[in-house]
């Protein structure tokens, strides 16, 4: 049984983030640390730690992901100009926080690496 994470806790409210979205799959708040002028972390409500932990059951959360990101994005302001979608997976991917995250980064020229 893979260990919660803070963001159990915020998807729970337990904690303050800035919750932009939720529904009964995911849950979407700013980054505590932003890397980007726009920069948002789309989460599934259900504890995955890694992309490599994903199974075919996950499939609905995964895709709804992407769809709220574009709506995020959207929203935002920042689709026409585009954005950056980056979901890192353990050491060598900088994966910090044990519960998949999709990072939306936008608001400027990114460049054509993540850091
Ligand atoms: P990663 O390196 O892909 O695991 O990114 C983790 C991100 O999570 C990092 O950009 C900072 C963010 N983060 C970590 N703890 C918190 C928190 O408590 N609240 C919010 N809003 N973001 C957090």
């Amino acid at each position: 049984m893979a260990e919660e994470t803070i963001f159990s806790k915020i998807i729970r409210r337990e904690i303050p983030a800035e919750i932009l979205y939720q529904d009964e799959l995911v849950t979407a708040f700013r980054d505590i640390d932003p890397k980007a002028p726009t920069h948002i972390l789309i989460i599934p409500n259900h504890l995955i730690p890694t992309i490599n932990d994903v199974k075919s059951s996950d499939e609905k959360a995964l895709g709804r992901m992407i769809t709220v990101a574009a709506k995020l994005a959207d929203e935002a302001g920042i689709a026409e100009d585009g954005y950056r979608l980056v979901i890192n997976c353990n050491k060598h991917g900088g994966q910090e926080v044990f519960h998949i995250h999709m990072h939306l980064l936008g608001g400027d020229f990114l460049g054509p690496l993540v850091t």
